[in-house]
């Protein structure tokens, strides 16, 4: 039985990649850090159908305890500090965590089993920030514009770094965007979607947002880990771009949010400066063409359907709660 380990399995991609993988038949194991409240909501419907170690991605022994115990054949580290704001309120937390955390992991794989273990690194578009060029491939430049790009930055050229250095099966998806029902509130996606639902159901009053006019590489987080699994069944390990190939406003996402419950966006938004961003990424357009020609990959779900899908996820989830 093919078994993997899965750090950062209680976030939003974890959970999803948890349920491909379980699928598939692998033994799922997964690495979730201590917290005084256990809060496993994303994975609790797994049960004990995957099998949960406490571990820290800022502590080295913690993760080659738990790369003795599982020994694991393949491990995707998704685990790190990934708001995008909260990089400037804890620029070195997110270093520790999103740089050097997979210095970290990796360290405890070259430790334990360095010719046997593939390794996936979640790189992301991020790390392109101020655009070098249009639309974004494996060879643009990087032009990171928080703490968390440059983090980012550092996982990506560290993870190249030990497949060049080591022969290591170390990979790097170099993804953009993707969400779902299981996102977290504070990221713009659901911020908007939940807003829609609690405003129609007279909840809310108003949704204060940031910057309208910053676009995105949006896709479904389902689709996306698909392409994880893709890249670490490669004869050999290289890097991907996973992207849908379209990009779309905050005002546009405002927009299909607010009119699929049929509501006018216009009347209840209110802008907001305290969630703009000291630098701003502006244009996000990936071009997944290597990861369709190679891996084979393509995305299912559209933006539209997403935002759709996300929508009425939340309205479910009040109207349960009623
Ligand atoms: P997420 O929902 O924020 O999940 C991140 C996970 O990391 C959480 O389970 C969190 O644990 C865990 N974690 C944080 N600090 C840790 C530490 N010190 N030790 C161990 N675990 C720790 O993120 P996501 O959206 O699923 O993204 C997965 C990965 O892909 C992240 O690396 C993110 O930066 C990257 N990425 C995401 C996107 C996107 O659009 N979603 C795009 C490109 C790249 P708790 O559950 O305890 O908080
Ligand atoms: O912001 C704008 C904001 O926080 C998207 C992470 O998964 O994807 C994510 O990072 C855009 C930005 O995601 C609000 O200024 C306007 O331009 O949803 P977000 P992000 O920063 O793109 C990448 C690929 C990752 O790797 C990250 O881990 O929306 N925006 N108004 C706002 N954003 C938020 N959060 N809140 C607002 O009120």
């Amino acid at each position: 039985m093919k078994s993997a380990l899965i750090t950062g399995i209680n976030g939003q991609d974890g959970s999803y990649l948890a349920e491909l993988l379980l699928d598939k038949g692998y033994a799922v194991h997964g690495v979730v850090r201590r917290s005084s409240t256990e809060t496993f909501e994303r994975i609790a419907h797994l049960g004990d159908r995957i099998t949960l170690h406490q571990a820290d991605l800022n502590d080295l022994a913690s993760l080659v305890e738990v790369m003795q115990t599982v020994k694991p054949m393949e491990v995707y580290n998704l685990a790190a500090q990934s708001f995008v704001p909260t990089s400037w309120k804890q620029p070195l937390l997110t270093t520790d965590v999103t740089a050097t955390g997979v210095t970290r992991m990796l360290e405890a794989i070259r430790l334990i089993d360095p010719k046997g273990v593939r390794f996936y690194q979640a790189s992301s578009s991020e790390m392109f920030g101020k655009v070098q060029e249009t639309p974004q491939t494996e060879t643009t430049a990087f032009y990171p514009r928080s703490p968390y790009g440059v983090a980012k930055v550092y996982g990506h050229f560290i993870t190249v770094n030990y497949r060049e250095s080591y022969s290591m099966y170390c990979v790097s998806g170099i993804l953009f965007n993707h969400e779902s029902p299981r996102r977290g509130k504070e990221f713009v996606t659901r911020k908007v979607t939940d807003a829609a639902v609690r405003i129609k159901l007279g909840l809310q009053k108003e949704l204060r947002i940031g910057n309208l006019e910053a676009r995105r590489d949006w896709g479904f987080a389902a689709d996306y880990v698909r392409a994880m699994w893709l890249m670490l069944q490669q004869p050999t390990p290289d890097d991907f771009v996973i992207a849908s190939g379209k990009t779309h406003t905050v005002r546009e996402l405002v927009q299909t949010a607010f009119e699929h419950v049929g509501l006018d966006w216009q009347k209840y938004t209110v802008q907001d400066p305290a969630f703009v961003r000291p630098a701003e990424v502006d244009l996000l357009l990936g071009d997944p063409a290597k990861a369709e020609r190679v891996l084979g990959w393509k995305p299912e779900v559209s933006f539209g359907q997403l935002i759709r899908m996300m929508v009425d996820a939340d309205l479910k989830r009040y109207e349960a709660r009623s």
